[in-house]
């Protein structure tokens, strides 16, 4: 593997990319996303991770926005891929592929070319290593700047944490792509010298079939996956008792799903809590406790410290010394929180608080055993199935359409447990005060053929008038309540 990173990283130098270059990467979880990920690493130049699932006009723009100066992808992906990168104006030959596609450089090639990897020098508390968009807690994605120090220290913050030894078998379905799968799979496996077994997508069989056969010890899942395991018919089929550590994060987990899948599987169910500007994770419930507050996302990881807020007041809560502390906002310090937003500072000062606690725009207790629980999400974002969907870029297209005088979108609870995002429509009204005629239908639609599946609008509700307050913030609260 090492080799192969440094044939990449030379192949990459000869082509005259190196330290202050962003090279994109978009493929599923497969071998050659790490010899990918960290050839451009070595190379010096920074990485810009794209979700498999965007569109070609969802690439670009983070393309255009990471100032992204080359494209690594599968064909499988082309598509969207390669329509996305010459969008954002690069050509072919910027464009590699993993696998050959007979047009575009491929990745397995330039390994042969067995150029040695560049000199490079970097200062890694400064240089970042890595952009993953974030929508934060307010607006729409923008690139969090992630050091190669912030990459390293969540690595070693979480090392004692969970039972990673080597050669263990470890499962790695989250995307790599994420953050979570970016720093947990990825990057804590290979540390680890764990045997990482990849999946290129969730599929609930699929993933029964590699525990039962690569003997799994630790999975790593969000909440979607732990409502199969507690509840299908299925899991029952496959031998699961290798199992030892289940960790779950990216979206709330509530204490009985998660004791039912510790039961049916006689693992342990523990829960994490993690941001991308948090590289990501900043709270883990450290393994081999068995008994913990179940729904809670653990204490602080090494060398993290957090505070609860006042959102009203903006002061320090008091924590009880003997009792749960009241809710507040969740604020972080450690070495792994982000060097900011690239190319936005008003982003960047209203979430990073006199340069070192950032707002996590969640809302947590904590109790007296150092455990915190999230209860309530201050900021707008809205979580589906773990995958980040940004209210503010869903109501921007809304208002594109021509029916639609205003939108408002917030993330509503689903039956099956899901948060799913709600667009609130305010019909368009001509010059003589006919009302246009648009279907739910038609508004979900709509959206659909636009965005990624995982952003696409699922209830919808017409109404007269969005709630603002005097500034023109769309009041999502009250949304909320009317929901
Ligand atoms: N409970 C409630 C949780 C939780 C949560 C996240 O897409 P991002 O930016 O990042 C993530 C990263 C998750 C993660 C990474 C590594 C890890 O070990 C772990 O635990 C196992 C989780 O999701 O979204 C950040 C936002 O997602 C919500 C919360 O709102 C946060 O600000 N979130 N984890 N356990 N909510």
């Amino acid at each position: 593997m090492k080799h192969q990173v440094d044939f990449f990283a030379g192949a990459l130098a000869a082509r005259g990319i190196g330290t202050g270059d962003v090279v994109a990467l978009q493929a599923p979880n497969i071998p050659e996303f790490v010899t990918a990920f960290h050839g451009i690493l070595r190379s010096g130049a920074t990485a810009t991770t794209v979700n498999s699932m965007y569109t070609a006009e969802e690439v670009a723009r983070q393309l255009t926005a990471a100032e992204a100066t080359m494209m690594v992808t599968v064909s499988a992906l082309a598509d969207n891929a390669v329509a996305g990168a010459e969008q954002a104006g690069l050509s072919t030959d910027r464009i590699v592929v993993i696998d050959d596609d007979g047009v575009h450089p491929a990745l397995t090639g330039m390994l042969g070319e067995a150029h040695p990897a560049p000199e490079v020098d970097i200062d890694p508390a400064e240089h970042v290593a890595v952009l993953p968009f974030s929508s934060g807690t307010t607006g729409t994605p923008k690139a969090a700047r992630l050091t190669h120090r912030n990459l390293v220290a969540n690595t070693c913050q979480i090392q004692d944490l969970l039972p990673v030894h080597p050669g263990v078998p470890m499962q790695a379905v989250l995307p790599m792509f994420h953050i979570y799968g970016l720093t947990v799979l990825m990057n804590f496996g290979l540390y680890r010298r764990a045997q990482v077994v990849t999946m290129a997508k969730f599929d609930l069989e699929e993933f029964l079939r590699i525990v039962q056969d690569h003997r799994i010890q630790a999975s790593f899942i969000a909440p979607p996956i732990a409502v199969a395991l507690a509840k299908h018919p299925l899991v029952d089929k496959y031998n699961t008792d290798s199992l030892i550590s289940m960790l779950s994060g990216a979206a709330p987990l509530d204490g009985t799903t998660a004791q039912a899948v510790a039961d049916r599987l006689g693992c342990e169910v523990g829960q994490g809590f993690g941001m991308t500007e948090l590289s990501p994770v900043s709270h883990l419930s450290p393994f081999g406790q068995h008994i913990y507050p179940h729904g809670s996302i653990g204490p602080a990881v090494p060398n993290v410290e957090t505070k609860l807020v006042d959102p009203a007041s903006g002061e320090d809560i008091d924590v009880p010394s003997d009792e749960e502390s009241p809710a507040g906002e969740m604020w972080v310090r450690g070495p792994m929180v982000m060097k900011g937003y690239l190319n936005n500072p008003q982003a960047t000062e209203a979430t990073i608080v006199d340069e070192e606690w950032l707002r996590t725009g969640d809302i947590a207790t904590y109790n007296p055993g150092g455990w915190f629980t999230v209860v309530d999400r201050l900021k707008e974002l809205i979580k589906y199935k773990g995958f980040q969907v940004a209210p503010a870029e869903l109501e921007a297209l809304l208002l594109e359409h021509e029916k639609i005088a205003d939108a408002a979108v917030i993330g509503v609870p689903a039956d099956d447990g899901n948060e799913i995002p709600k667009a609130f429509i305010v019909p368009q009204v001509d010059a003589e005060g006919v009302t246009a005629q648009l279907s739910a239908e038609e508004v979900i639609e709509y959206v659909t053929s636009r965005v990624a599946h995982f952003k696409k609008v699922r209830e919808v509700e017409f109404i007269d008038e969005v709630p603002k307050s005097r500034t023109g913030k769309i009041l999502r609260r009250e949304l909320k309540h009317s929901a």
